[in-house]
């Protein structure tokens, strides 16, 4: 059906994704951003050998490349970081924060970059400049005064390994593990799920399995909006002729169908690149039952043909697999199909293709994770590798896909609010004094001590916390009757303006600005993805004299706050080498790191399960039997629709680039909701019509109301709204019990026209 025409701002995409629409949105961010275009050489130097590493993603880079990686989401990132507007004091004296908290999310990051050190003023409800060192001793006055256990540190993981490490040292230096960080909101079920099937919380696959995998299975992950540096991977994956089987409700353009920029003659001839061999259209919440169908028929197999399962594999690395059988065969079909939504054939078909290749690559994102059941989830991807020995060997594994660029490198380094034994007593044998042992808050668990007025104090290392959590209605308010909240950011958002009784609001450095400490250029380093450890040095002049590097700041505050401990925070910071140093002594896997980090490519961190080493409990990797296949609540109405939360094509989380979202024909607005024809039809609805979204069982009301619904390719049953508008549809209890995300894509909502309720 065509929709032109008929709703505003509404149009079919038709093209292939990437391509010249991916130069011309590239071309657009400049001139928005940019007076006069530095961004071109910007651009030249993301994720290069010498270069700054992009703020976009966490996919890797590929080894010592030649020209430049083009990525139109990564450009956008860098501009937006690069820009040449200012949030400068006369902004702030000239708008009340009350006033400003009207404005769009996206009006507020588009004043530009935050320009001083700002503290709020009650008396005018303005934010005013305040000397560095005025801000740090008021700060260290507060918090000594507090019992540190009531103390909230956040971490969004755009922080560099040198400054979460400072963060981490100075919370636990004051007496808190509360490390709420945006791993809790992404990849927890990660975090959680592989240590207990394989030992390691993170991915095992490199760069070069996907030039030897005989399949990739790629689940519940939009990689042409979030991840478009992995377009050009899977576009090589498709020409090489290897199945890809996409599971996802949405049809998203980029795992459809993909012009690559970086390819010239696709470029020049408008081509394009098949990505997905098979689109499996599962339901929202539906793929524990999936997998556990792909399994059963992957058995059948084995009973019919033989030679399918991995029993050597199986019986030298693993436990449980009896049970598991046994599972399988006691799972009818029909509960596979009705909570699937996918047909007994379409996955015996996974299932053959799956059984053929010697060397199979799961990839994932937050379709996966973001469930009551997201760990369960990542724990079924596992055993679907484990069945035929997909993990350590060249050409296979699991790939979850990150979100922020360094946000696997802020949990190695130590933010995390279950710290091991270990660590502990290595900051203890090495830093001179006893760190906290008992378990601190998670994000959710950071919320609700402050809803409760249990957390007196929360100091963020970047990100938009009250927005990107879910629930606005219990946590804005919590936000304002903190004693103290602090911010180090480089743009203004919403949770810098809830403001608590005091707060303080502290400009940084971004990766692309050139960071110097006594006259001496600082790198920085992340990891990405897949465990690679690499220096980034940014070299644009700063956005203002007045910016101070994360480590300088986390220093700052530190060395106010804790004058007794017997660290040199100064020190530290005059040059990173010696965090690094600290670092080394400190965490497994950083051996050489100051020199290891000067080739270019910087290194691997040690992943045993690439060796089939197992740093399980019992040394083995661990089947998981998961009872039924009921993935998430249940609701047997079928008015009852599953809501996932969704990124746009024109958004970084929080930070709203612009209002449209191209691949799915979304143009100059957010307030919609993807529904199918089917759902319509059911409802009494039609394509633009007026809708409004109650959430059902969340004990309260919750509802989003005067939403367009927009007819879309969506699996029946799953519908899809932006986040963060749609966050206050998902109460604050809603998560995955075992890991504690927020069940982000699992919100169960009832639809009916505007005003009927
Ligand atoms: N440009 C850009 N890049 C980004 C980000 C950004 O906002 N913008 N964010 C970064 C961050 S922090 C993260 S965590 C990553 C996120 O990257 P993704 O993991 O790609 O996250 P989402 O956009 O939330 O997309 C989730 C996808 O999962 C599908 N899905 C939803 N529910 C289910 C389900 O139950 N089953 C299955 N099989 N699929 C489902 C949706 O249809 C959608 O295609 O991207 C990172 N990169
Ligand atoms: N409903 C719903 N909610 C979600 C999700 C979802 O899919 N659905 N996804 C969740 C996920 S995966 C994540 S990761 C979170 C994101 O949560 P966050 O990481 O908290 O949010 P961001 O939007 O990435 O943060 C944007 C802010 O970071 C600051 N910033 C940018 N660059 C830098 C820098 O270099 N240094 C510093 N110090 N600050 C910087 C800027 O001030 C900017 O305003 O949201 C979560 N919330
Ligand atoms: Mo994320």
């Amino acid at each position: 059906m065509s929709k032109e025409g008929k709703v505003d701002g509404i149009r079919d995409y038709k093209a292939p994704a990437g391509g010249w629409g991916a130069l011309k949105a590239t071309a657009n961010a400049i001139r928005e951003q940019m007076e006069n275009v530095d961004a071109v050489t910007t651009l030249l130097r993301t994720n290069q050998p010498d270069g700054f590493d992009c703020p976009g993603c966490a996919w890797p880079d590929k080894k010592h490349h030649a020209t430049f990686e083009f990525c139109e989401n990564g450009a956008k990132a860098v501009t937006w970081e690069a820009t040449s507007k200012r949030a400068t004091p006369e902004l702030f004296a000239a708008h009340t924060v009350s006033d400003l908290l009207n404005r769009s999310d996206h009006e507020l990051e588009n004043y530009g970059r935050l320009t001083n050190p700002l503290v709020y003023d009650r008396a005018s409800d303005t934010f005013k400049p305040v000397a560095w060192e005025t801000a740090f001793e008021r700060i260290g006055e507060v918090l000594r005064n507090l019992d540190p256990t009531q103390v909230e540190f956040y971490t969004s993981g755009r922080a560099s390994n040198e400054a979460a490490y400072l963060f981490q040292l100075f919370a636990r230096g004051l007496g808190s593990n509360n490390f709420a960080d945006c791993s809790n909101l992404c990849h927890e079920p990660t975090s959680v799920g592989l240590p207990r099937s394989i030992g390691i919380g993170k991915g095992t696959v490199s760069l070069e399995d996907f030039d030897q995998c005989e399949l990739v299975i790629s689940v519940g992950h939009n990689p042409g909006t979030n991840h478009p540096r992995m377009m050009g991977t899977l576009h090589e994956v498709s020409r090489r002729k290897v199945p890809i089987l996409v599971f996802n409700p949405i049809r998203e353009r980029a795992l459809e169908i993909f012009a690559d920029p970086q390819n010239m003659v696709e470029m020049a001839t408008y081509g394009s690149t098949p990505i997905a061999s098979t689109y499996l259209d599962v339901k929202a919440g539906g793929d524990v039952a999936a997998i556990k169908g792909v399994m059963k028929a992957v058995l059948a197999l084995e009973e019919r043909v033989g030679g399918v399962l991995d029993h050597d594999f199986i019986a030298t690395h693993t436990n449980g697999f009896e049970a598991l059988k046994a599972d399988l065969i006691a799972t009818d079909w029909t509960v596979i199909e009705h909570h699937s939504g996918l047909t007994r054939d379409a996955l015996e078909r996974v299932a053959a293709a799956y059984a053929k290749s010697n060397a199979t690559i799961i990839t994932y994102g937050m379709g996966i994770t973001q469930h009551n059941a997201g760990t369960e989830n990542v724990r079924s991807l596992c055993n679907l590798l484990m069945l035929r020995g997909n993990l350590g060997k060249p050409g296979a594994g699991i790939c979850p896909l990150r979100g922020h660029s360094n946000v696997q490198g802020n949990r190695t380094v130590g933010i995390t609010e279950k710290p091991s034994a270990s660590f502990l007593a290595k900051i203890e044998q090495v830093m001179g004094f006893k760190p906290p042992a008992a378990a601190g808050h998670n994000a959710v668990q950071t919320m609700q001590a402050m809803v409760t007025g249990n957390s007196k104090a929360l100091i963020c290392l970047g990100g938009n916390f009250a927005v990107a959590l879910p629930d606005p209605e219990r946590c804005f308010p919590a936000m304002k009757q903190l004693d103290l909240s602090v911010h180090i950011g480089t743009k203004l958002n919403r949770s810098h303006l809830l403001v608590a009784k005091e707060t303080y609001l502290f400009p940084c450095l971004g990766r692309t600005e050139l960071d110097l400490q006594n006259g001496i250029a600082q790198a920085i380093t992340v990891e990405d993805s897949m465990s690679m450890v690499h220096a980034s040095s940014g070299r644009l002049p700063p956005a203002s004299e007045h910016l101070r590097s994360e480590p300088a700041i986390v220093a700052g505050m530190a060395s106010a706050t804790l004058p007794h401990l017997p660290i040199e925070w100064q020190d530290l910071t005059e040059h990173y080498d010696r965090i690094r140093d600290l670092i080394e002594k400190t965490i497994p896997g950083f051996d050489d790191y100051n020199q290891r980090i000067r080739v270019p490519g910087g290194f691997r961190l040690p992943l045993p399960p690439t060796e089939r080493i197992w740093p399980t409990p019992s040394g083995k990797a661990e089947f998981y039997v998961y009872p039924g296949v009921d993935e998430d609540w249940v609701v047997e109405d079928p008015d009852v629709l599953r809501l996932m939360t969704l990124r746009s094509h024109d958004q970084y989380n929080t930070t709203i680039y612009s209002m449209d979202d191209r691949y799915r024909g979304v143009f100059g607005r957010r307030d919609v909701l993807f529904i199918s024809a089917e759902d319509l039809q059911a409802r009494g609805l039609a394509h633009g019509d007026l809708v409004d979204i109650e959430t059902v069982h969340a004990g309260r009301r919750m509802r989003y109301e005067k939403i367009t619904a927009v007819e879309h390719k969506i699996t029946p049953g799953s519908v899809g709204a932006y986040y963060p508008e749609a966050n206050c549809l998902i109460a604050l209890e809603n998560i995955d019990p075992q890991s504690g995300i927020p069940a982000y894509k699992s919100v169960p909502v009832r639809v009916t026209r505007s005003g009927l309720n």
